[in-house]
């Protein structure tokens, strides 16, 4: 009697400890899993800017007419045009008072100046610039673009009715640089230029799009279009400073996680 419910608490004990070894390679396995999962997720989501020169404070000269040269931001494209004469080279340029704070206050801070003033409204010769730099882009993830814009109060973005937009953008690109869709943001319309204190009524702005199937690369652009003097004068600067980009896995992949953290829960629970 006392030595065969010995023999069964042994044997309890073996198929206890059966079960725990089971387990425990579950556990560890999903442990493992789930730490990849983390990992991935959290180098994904960290706030790792996929930019280079974000804060736009590398800069070069440029020769923008024989013998001239201006500091333009450097690892970006720059490209300006006018309606009437074509291209040109004045409209932008990167400037130490163009990136103040509330804009991040870095070592050697510069930002970019648009030069709205280099369009004329009333011949039609109305002047765009844009800076944009193309990063590697995943199908399926969504990027998030935050940047600073700020403008003078007599910028001709700023006038009721006029046909200046300012607009921070995603767009992505398939590997054969065909335009894919993205996502444009209305600066004005988001509240550019609406007095809050700060120097160029600077603030920050934020839009994201989700990479398409056939994603390869995504372009993120600042533009200023059909811009032009104010016949009014005054100070009409349109500036922008410290972007960044991140990418945020794709709901697919959330679901994952969570299908995995339910998993390990409910064998916690059957425990
Ligand atoms: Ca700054
Ligand atoms: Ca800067």
């Amino acid at each position: 009697m006392t030595r065969n419910l010995r023999h069964t608490g042994l044997t309890e004990q073996r198929h206890r400890g059966a079960a725990r070894s089971n387990y425990s390679v579950a556990h560890k396995w999903l442990v493992g899993i789930l730490a990849a999962a983390s990992a991935a997720l959290a180098t994904s989501t960290s706030n790792a800017n996929l930019l280079s020169n974000g804060n736009l404070d590398q800069t070069y000269q440029q020769e923008i007419v024989p013998g001239f040269f201006l500091p333009k931001p450097a690892l970006w494209v720059n490209e300006g045009f006018r309606n009437n004469t074509g291209p040109y080279e004045d409209e932008l340029s990167s400037e130490p008072w163009a990136g103040p704070a509330p804009t991040p206050v870095t070592v050697g801070d510069y930002g970019v100046f648009f030069k709205p003033f280099t369009g004329n409204l009333s011949t039609g010769d109305l002047a765009h610039g844009r800076l944009y730099q193309d990063v590697p882009g995943t199908p399926g993830l969504t990027y998030v673009l935050s940047g600073w814009a700020g403008a003078e109060p007599n910028y001709s973005g700023l006038i009721p009715g006029s046909p200046t937009e300012s607009l921070f953008s995603i767009q992505f690109f398939d590997a054969a640089s065909s335009p894919l869709g993205g996502a444009v943001l209305d600066l004005a319309a988001a509240g550019l230029g609406t007095p809050n204190g700060e120097p160029f009524s600077y603030k920050q702005f934020t839009l994201s799009a989700t990479a398409p199937a056939g994603t390869a690369n995504v372009r993120v652009m600042v533009s200023m279009v059909n811009a032009y003097a104010n016949p009014a004068g005054g100070g009409q600067a349109f500036v922008v400073d410290d972007f960044e980009l991140s990418a945020i896995p794709e709901p697919s992949a959330l679901a994952l996680l969570g299908a995995g953290l339910l998993a390990f829960l409910g064998i916690r629970r059957r425990r």
